[in-house]
């Protein structure tokens, strides 16, 4: 017997213990011995009952996502799924950790499923670009109803096993050991005699479906895609579970599954699945970790609620420390309040909340911070201010706290250099609401100490970020790339585009929304105040901020708001604005076509990648499509930048940048060397210039 599925017997209940660390993927060395052991319980008397369990820390997590776009092994999947339907005594999947995608299907194709208290089900496969490939969009909504499949198959997100019982889809929430408890429960089913009845001929809860609900609720996620076909064909394959006869809706799910694996969308969704996990891959990873009980937050502000509420929903006591009560007052009701609304909306309980506020202790003192290991500065952006916070850190925190700044733009090794211990410090550059967003950049200066360095990706994961380490520079990957992606906007506008004609082609493209809404609802004045302290100008934008066109929050920016409002609408007064500065630059109006667009903006966002890359700011092109995909809305249907220059044509891209740098003469256009590399070679591997 294989040792990646081993059999046992327990008082003629044979258990099949699946075992492929480190989430007991269901790769072809485990498909192969799991079949055939199925194959002969089935036809052995001896075999009352089989439970399917694993080792280790989870339940099957899913397919082997590795073995996809590679010519399919048998037995598939979905071959393993059938012979359970073919057994005749029952068949119990014992549940801890994840039962993800496949993982869920294995267990759909069992009679029972019985989970421990901490089990976590679902069919996550939509955040890969895919469909549930093995009988899941058939087989859940026979369990659960059809609108509840919509939802968990479409959003991909898995339930709690609580949850998952009172849907229907386990049998019993099991206290205690889960193996005996799964056992017993084995053998009193075969004791019960019945009758097992396959879930592939369960109908009972598909009857009940009220299909208009369903169309309109699937019709509504459908516009939500963004251009992403998973989950548009998610909802498709749940509505031929309803109005199909089993096997025709289980034929067209494999096709559907087929084309989208095959797909470019799905190709970098999982290329980017790969690169959040590559990324936390740091010299010095096996180093031993600096030990982290409780975090310090300095600002009770936006950003510094938002960090400290990240942390305590990690489960992390923090300390946020203000100047003043006052201020101190207002920021924890903020977070009161943040919590409380999470409440009204369902998505946590009351009890959460308390013990989520629980962890949080309010100081005016910077001594307080002596008893944190990990102490972050989320004040004003200005250096002097931060060396003064970061002086008074250097006197009071303990030996090897960790210090961090939340800067997005100053020099951290210049803030490193003001402190006695500066191998202790690097910068944790958080995206808000900081509670929410998933990117962290991690921010390595030149004495940051490699066990600091480990100590917070480690931590970064563990309170759920994607965590990116960058290097030292003007606005690190993102902002700095973030910048070049505008460079160009003033100038299109000039030559005759519109902001909503730009907004338009990125969200055609696939982003949430365009530069100009963008900056709308983040605030106008940012920009124009960080364009002054560095002696910039923009000269559309900074006339738009002098008349009190702020964006969303004065009601009226590069677009108008009607009040109460988010809905942005062209506002003639813009165009006309737009029109005047062009007249006085003696600008022409021309047609400006989508395609014009992306190429000054998207090019030189995939240049600036490149010349990142090659100062060693990033360590891998993938690190940088972490950051677009997690921070800033790139679609992940397209990988991040620097995946989609490989889509594109990096050739292409160079190319076009030539043109403009010609008509131009900007240096945003100079193709980087680096890209001209990848041009040639066809991918950005063995181009990296610098390693990091
Ligand atoms: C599917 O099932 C399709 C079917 O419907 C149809 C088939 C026909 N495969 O995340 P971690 C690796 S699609 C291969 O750091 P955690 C991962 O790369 C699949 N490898 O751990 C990493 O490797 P490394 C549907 C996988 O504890 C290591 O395992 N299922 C897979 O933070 C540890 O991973 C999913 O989409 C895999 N399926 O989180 C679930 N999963 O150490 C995907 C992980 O070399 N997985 N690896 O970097 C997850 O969401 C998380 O891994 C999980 C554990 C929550 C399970």
């Amino acid at each position: 017997m294989s040792s990646s599925a081993s059999v046992a017997n327990e008082n003629g209940v044979a258990v099949v213990t699946i075992d492929n660390p480190p989430v007991n993927a269901l790769s072809f060395h485990v498909r192969k011995p799991l079949y055939e052991a199925l194959v002969a319980l089935r036809d052995d008397p001896a075999v009352s009952a089989i439970v399917i369990a694993c080792a280790g820390r989870t339940f099957v997590a899913g397919a082997d996502i590795t073995e996809f776009g590679k010519p399919v092994e048998q037995p598939e999947l979905r071959a393993i799924v059938a012979l359970l339907e073919t057994i005749a005594k029952p068949t119990v999947a014992a549940i801890h950790g994840t039962a993800l995608g496949g993982g869920l299907e294995l267990a759909l194709g069992c009679h029972f499923r019985v989970a421990d208290q901490d089990a976590k089900l679902g069919l996550p496969e939509v955040k890969l670009g895919l469909l549930p490939g093995g009988g899941g969009t058939v087989r859940l909504p026979r369990l659960v109803g059809a609108a509840k499949a919509l939802g968990m198959i479409v959003s991909g997100t898995p339930i709690s096993a609580g949850e998952a019982e009172a849907a229907g889809l386990v049998d019993a929430v099991l206290d205690g050991d889960l193996l005996a408890e799964a056992i017993r429960f084995a053998s009193e089913m075969a004791i019960s005699g019945g009758p097992f009845i396959a879930v592939r001929d369960r109908n009972d809860r598909l009857a009940e479906t009220d299909l208009a609900a369903f169309d309109v609720h699937a019709a509504d996620l459908a516009r939500k895609a963004r251009g992403l076909e998973a989950p548009i064909a998610c909802a498709g394959a749940a509505r031929n579970a309803i109005t199909l006869p089993f096997d025709e809706a289980l034929a067209a799910e494999r096709r559907l599954f087929l084309k989208l694996v095959a797909g470019d969308q799905s190709r970098a969704q999982r290329y980017l699945f790969f690169a959040e996990r590559e990324a936390a891959k740091v010299p010095g990873r096996d180093l031993h970790k600096r030990k982290i009980a409780r975090v310090g937050v300095i600002g009770a502000g936006t950003m510094g609620g938002g960090i400290a509420m990240a942390f305590a929903n990690g489960g992390f006591p923090v300390t946020l420390l203000e100047t003043s009560a006052e201020a101190l007052q207002r920021g924890l009701a903020t977070i009161e309040k943040n919590y409380a609304v999470s409440v009204s909306r369902g998505s946590l309980s009351e009890e959460a909340k308390q013990q989520r506020l629980g962890l949080f202790k309010g100081s005016i003192d910077y001594a307080d911070l002596a008893e944190c290991d990990l102490i972050i500065e989320a004040v004003f952006e200005d250096m002097a201010v931060k060396k003064d916070v970061f002086g008074k850190l250097d006197a009071v925190a303990k030996p090897g706290a960790i210090l961090a700044t939340n800067t997005s733009y100053l020099d951290v090794n210049e803030i490193a250099a003001s402190i006695s211990r500066p191998q202790d410090m690097l910068g944790m550059h958080f995206f808000s609401p900081a509670n929410v967003m998933k990117l962290l950049e991690i921010v390595r200066a030149e004495k940051t100490a490699p066990d600091v360095l480990a100590t917070v990706v480690d931590l970064a994961r563990r309170i759920g970020k994607a965590a990116v380490v960058v290097g030292v520079c003007h606005g690190f990957v993102g902002n700095r790339m973030l910048s070049a992606r505008g460079a160009e906007n003033e100038f299109l506008l000039l030559e005759g585009a519109t902001p909503s004609k730009i907004d338009k082609a990125f969200t055609d493209f696939g982003w949430p929304m365009g530069p100009f809404q963008m900056g709308d609802l983040a605030g106008l004045d940012i920009g124009w105040r960080n364009r002054k302290a560095r002696g910039q100008t923009a000269v559309i934008a900074d006339t738009l901020c002098e008349q009190g066109r702020f964006g969303q929050k004065t009601g009226r920016g590069w677009y108008r708001y009607e009040s109460g409002s988010r809905e942005p609408v062209a506002d003639p007064e813009v165009e006309a604005l737009i029109l005047a500065k062009a007249a006085e630059q003696d600008v022409e109006a021309r047609a400006i076509g989508a395609e014009e667009i992306i190429e000054r903006t998207l090019y030189p966002l995939v240049n600036e990648g490149a010349r990142i890359l090659a100062e060693g700011i990033a360590a891998r092109a993938s690190d940088i499509d972490v950051v677009w995909a997690n921070g800033y809305g790139f679609p992940v249907g397209k990988g991040g930048p620097m995946f989609w220059a490989g889509l594109d044509g990096a050739a292409r891209i160079v190319e076009r940048l030539e043109y403009w740098h010609r008509q131009t003469g900007r240096a945003i256009f100079e193709p980087a060397p680096l890209l001209r590399r990848f041009a040639e070679k066809g991918n950005w591997e063995g181009v990296v210039g610098r390693p990091a």
